[in-house]
């Protein structure tokens, strides 16, 4: 085994920080309160190459491992969790989906711009009714011969209104159940399609989220990912890589609020000395800590066994249900170190102890991840 970081890995870390010091904290207090998306920083991003980290170079991509793709998420979201979640999106769900199972012409029209971040994705699966029970799919694709007409909402879209691509999960064949469920690449503008208002957030406030509302929309066949009823197998497929993201993203958000508590221990002084020398501060920070390294570890084991064809429907899953836990309580902490002044916005942590909350909510609940994790190791 080796617990040390390539050089190359090294590297990664350091760009994805220096990015997020100097193109993402100035002004993320702001983008918060105005829940104002951020676009210039997120072109950059595709520019970097963090837009399409896994995707092969032949289609646009930086042809990365997933732990530096988890790296990278990591320092970002130390930062800025909205812009790492529209990162996230774009690499684990929808790149990684297009090039896992679309076709040579799909990837050629839509891969090649969304891996370059010239165009951003967004994933839509959920629905009013159909969040964790992601097989009662209500939304319609009616097969038209050589198109699909499709029919439904889609409810809390990351990038709802800023995606140029959208994958969209949606049912043809009722009877079937899950096995009559198919997934389709739509363009926004595309007839029908409308974009709802949108969501008033607690956390990741920069963060553009969305109802979609779709009224016979005319998809081109040649737009189905897969075969005729695969879509809930791609989504499944597509989710239990999101969820490396979505780990990566709880880990950064813990590890941003640890850091920023630390320095504070360091400065702050109450009864004659810094409180990192009371033992109930440095206490703390021990345990902050010691489960941030715990969550790390989960996060980089689920990027390891994705990176070689093991099996990480149970990592990711045991990765995102523990780093989520720790992002809520290290940032609860981190607050509680900064006393007053945790409460207040300039600090940062009480953003990220805002922006932590939904690690524990999107791409699969903890009570999901639940029931993945015990469905695994209860499976023989
Ligand atoms: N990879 C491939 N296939 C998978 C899979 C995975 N990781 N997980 C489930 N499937 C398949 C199953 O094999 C089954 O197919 P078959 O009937 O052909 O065997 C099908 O999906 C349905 O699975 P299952 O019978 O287990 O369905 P359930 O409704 O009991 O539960 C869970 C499935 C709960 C795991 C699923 O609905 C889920 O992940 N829900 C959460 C969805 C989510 O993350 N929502 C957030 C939206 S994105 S912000």
């Amino acid at each position: 085994m080796n617990y040390k970081l390539s050089e190359e890995h090294l590297m990664i870390q350091q760009a994805a920080r220096d990015f997020a010091q100097t193109e993402l904290l100035p002004g993320v207090i702001e983008r918060d309160e105005k829940q104002e998306f951020p676009a210039e920083q997120i072109k950059k991003m595709g520019e970097l190459g963090f837009m399409g980290m896994m995707v092969d170079p032949k289609y646009g991509g930086s042809g990365m491992d997933t732990i530096s793709y988890a790296i990278a998420m990591e320092e970002i979201s130390k930062v800025d969790a909205s812009a790492s979640v529209a990162m996230s999106v774009n690499n684990s769900l929808v790149c990684w989906g297009l090039e896992t199972y679309g076709s040579e012409e799909q990837k050629q029209k839509y891969l090649t711009k969304l891996a370059t971040g010239e165009k951003l994705g967004a994933f839509c699966l959920s629905e009013p009714e159909a969040g964790s029970d992601a097989t009662s799919q209500k939304t319609t694709a009616i097969d038209k011969g050589d198109h699909y007409l499709i029919n439904g909402t889609k409810n809390w879209i990351t990038n709802g209104s800023t995606a140029d691509y959208y994958l969209v999960i949606a049912q043809t064949y009722p009877e079937k159940g899950h096995h009559g469920i198919n997934a389709f690449i739509m363009e926004k503008g595309m007839e029908g399609f409308e974009i709802g208002p949108k969501e008033q957030k607690m956390g990741i406030r920069g963060s553009d989220t969305h109802s979609l509302m779709f009224t016979d929309v005319k998809v081109p066949k040649e737009n189905r990912i897969g075969e005729d009823g695969f879509g809930f197998k791609f989504a499944m497929k597509t989710l239990a890589g999101g969820r490396i993201g979505i780990a990566s993203q709880a880990l950064g958000i813990a590890a941003g609020a640890y850091e920023l508590a630390k320095e504070y221990a360091k400065v702050r002084k109450a009864f004659g000395k810094e409180i990192y020398k009371h033992q109930a501060i440095a206490f703390k920070l021990a345990d902050m800590h010691t489960q941030i390294e715990a969550a790390r570890h989960l996060v980089l084991k689920s990027a390891w066994d994705k990176d070689n064809g093991e099996n990480y429907d149970l990592s990711g899953a045991m990765a995102k249900l523990y780093a989520s836990q720790v992002a809520m309580d290290v940032t609860t902490e981190a607050v509680q170190v900064h006393g007053g002044n945790g409460y207040v916005k300039e600090y940062h942590v009480e953003r990220l102890m805002r922006d932590a909350k939904i690690t524990q909510i999107y791409e699969g609940t903890s009570e999901i991840q639940k029931i993945v994790i015990s469905r695994g190791i209860l499976r023989d």
